[in-house]
């Protein structure tokens, strides 16, 4: 390789690898979806909105406010995602949670009382999905809610 040939590999290279990395794992139809930014209130015993509406493809932030007095989840345990879902929040025990192993659990976060959560995920196929509050006892008391996801 001489040096004229080497300086355009150096060139090449990182914009191949940017261009790679980019696409890789965001899918096609995100592009021109802005994302869901979605609040949801948590407290005892009921999620508002309860019901929300998404499209396939996009982007879902969901920050969850917790304004009750324990800590509550987001959980939707039946859902198809393009990717695994980021979620950053409470810690909370399978003492908690009935038994359900959160790592199983495609969507999921908790809220301390008075705190917050957020989860990210990009819904793969359309469909109405639950969402429910882990914490024993609670999803019978009335913390259940929908999520409908439609074709963009
Ligand atoms: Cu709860």
């Amino acid at each position: 390789m001489n040096k004229k040939s080497f300086l355009t590999f150096l060139c090449v290279v990182p914009i191949l690898a940017a261009c790679g990395t980019a696409s890789a794992k965001v899918p096609a139809a995100t592009a021109t979806l802005a994302p869901a930014q979605l609040t949801i209130e948590a407290k005892e015993f009921s999620f508002s909105p309860a019901h929300t509406t998404v499209k396939v493809g996009q982007v879902v932030n969901v920050v969850l406010k917790n304004t009750g007095v324990t800590v509550h989840d987001f959980t939707i345990e039946k859902i198809k995602l393009a990717d695994k879902a980021v979620s950053h929040g409470a810690e909370h025990g399978m003492g908690d949670m009935m038994g359900v192993d959160p790592d199983t659990l495609p969507v999921h976060v908790a809220a301390e009382e008075k705190g917050e959560g957020t989860v990210t995920f990009i819904p793969s196929e359309p469909g109405e999905f639950e969402f429910y509050c882990t914490v024993a006892g609670h999803k019978a008391a009335g913390m259940v809610g929908k999520i409908t996801v439609v074709a963009p």
